[in-house]
C-alpha cells in the first residue's frame, strides 16, 4: 500500500516543522531513509583509469620542484574524480604515486595507517620496515603495517616509482590517526635483508611465535618472482570465468590478509581471455603489471597497458579482456567488510 499524497498545506506544515526542529539539531529520518538505507550500494565514487605514461611525467615534474626530504613523502595522490579534495581513490582507500630520486631519503616515521607499495619503475631503492631493509624491484608487493617505522631511500642511479595504497580514509573515519617522526632519518639495520622472509615466509615459523588473528604479517615483502611463479603454477585447466587465475596474498602464519584493513590480490589472464562481469561490495584498485587489453566498468571502457592504474567502485561490474598474457595486482577493503559480515560478490 502506498500512502496518499500529502496536500500543499500539509507539506508546508512539515517544512515549517523541519525548520523549527533544525534549530535544535534534529532532522526527520523519513526524508532521508532511502538514501541512508539503500536497497543496494550506490557508490559516489567513479570508475577511472590513470595512464602510467602520464603519471610518470607528472611525478617526475614534482621531482624537479621539491625534494623527498622536504616533502617527507613526494607523492601524487590519485584522487577519485567524484571525490575531489578528499584524498581518496575509493571511499575507504587512498592511493598515490611515490617518487624517490637517486641519493634521496624519505625520512623514517610511523603512523597508525597501514600502507602497501607496489613497485612500478626503476631499480636501486629500498624500504626499511622496523629495522630491516628490502630492495624494491618491479612488481614487488611491500607492506608497512600500522605503527611500524619506515623510511625509503635510493642508493642507485635511476628514479624509482611505486604505487602506495593506504587505509587513510578508514583511519580518518574512525578518528584513530596517530603519527610520529623518528629522530633518525634512516633506520639503523637491526637485521640483514631477507631475515623476515626466511623466518616467516618459508613455510616455517619460529618456535615461540604465536600471532593473534588480526596481527599483520612479519613478511613485509612478497617478491614478484614468487608471485609470478605461483600464478604460472596454477595456470592449468580452464581459467575461472569471472577471474581467470587469481590468488590472494596472505599472512602465511594465519591465512588472514597480510594487514587487517587492506586485502591484496594477484591475477593472471591468458592472452585472448575475457572475464565475465563480476561485482563486489569492495571498491578496488588495480594495476596492470604485465600485458595489455581492455577494461570495462559498468558501461565505460578503457584500453589498459603496462603500469596503468584503474579503480572500480563498490558494486560496479568489472570485466577484463587480455590481448596479451596479462598480470594484475589489486587491493581493496575486503578484509574489513568480511570481518564485519558485509562483503558480498555477484557473478553476472
Ligand atoms: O611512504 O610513508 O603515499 O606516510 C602517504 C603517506 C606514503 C609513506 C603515502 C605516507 C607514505
Amino acid at each position: 500500500m502506498h500512502a496518499a499524497k500529502p496536500s500543499p498545506e500539509a507539506l508546508q506544515q512539515r517544512s515549517d516543522y523541519y525548520q523549527r526542529i533544525g534549530g535544535r539539531h534534529l532532522t526527520p529520518l523519513w526524508e532521508v531513509l532511502g538514501a541512508l538505507v539503500p536497497p543496494q550500494p550506490r557508490s559516489p565514487a567513479s570508475a577511472h583509469l590513470w595512464r602510467y605514461r602520464e603519471l610518470r611525467d607528472q611525478v617526475m615534474e614534482a621531482g624537479r620542484l621539491i625534494s623527498a626530504e622536504e616533502a617527507e613523502r613526494r607523492v601524487l595522490i590519485l584522487e577519485n574524480p567524484s571525490l575531489r579534495g578528499q584524498s581518496c581513490i575509493t571511499q575507504s582507500l587512498y592511493a598515490g604515486l611515490q617518487l624517490i630520486l637517486p641519493g634521496e631519503v624519505a625520512p623514517a616515521h610511523r603512523h597508525t595507517q597501514s600502507a602497501l607499495r607496489l613497485v612500478l619503475d626503476g631499480e636501486g631503492a629500498y624500504t626499511a620496515v622496523d629495522g630491516e631493509r628490502t630492495t624494491m624491484r618491479r612488481g614487488d608487493f611491500i607492506i608497512t603495517p600500522a605503527w611500524t617505522w619506515h623510511d625509503h631511500g635510493n642508493l642507485g642511479n635511476q628514479p624509482v616509482v611505486w604505487l602506495d595504497g593506504l587505509d587513510i580514509p578508514i583511519v580518518r573515519f574512525l578518528d584513530a590517526g596517530f603519527a610520529e617522526r623518528s629522530e633518525q632519518c634512516s633506520q639503523t639495520a637491526l637485521r640483514p635483508e631477507g631475515d623476515a622472509l626466511a623466518r616467516y615466509g618459508a613455510n616455517m615459523l619460529p618456535l615461540d611465535y604465536q600471532p593473534g588473528p588480526a596481527e599483520p604479517t612479519r613478511v613485509f615483502v612478497y617478491p614478484f618472482e614468487r608471485t609470478k611463479a605461483a600464478l604460472e603454477g596454477i595456470s592449468h585447466g580452464a581459467p575461472d570465468a569471472h577471474q581467470g587465475f587469481k590468488l590472494r596474498y596472505v599472512n602465511p602464519a594465519t591465512g588472514a590478509s597480510p594487514m587487517p584493513t587492506i586485502g591484496s590480490f594477484a591475477q593472471r589472464l591468458p592472452a585472448g581471455f575475457e572475464t565475465r562481469p563480476l561485482r563486489g561490495t569492495d571498491g578496488s584498485v588495480h594495476v596492470c603489471l604485465q600485458g595489455g587489453g581492455e577494461v570495462r566498468v559498468g558501461d565505460q571502457t578503457w584500453r589498459f597497458d603496462e603500469s596503468d592504474v584503474f579503480v572500480v567502485p563498490s558494486w560496479q561490474a568489472l570485466q577484463l579482456r587480455a590481448d596479451r598474457d596479462s598480470l594484475f595486482f589489486s587491493f581493496s577493503d575486503r578484509p574489513v567488510q568480511q570481518a564485519l559480515g558485509l562483503w558480498r560478490e555477484e557473478r553476472l
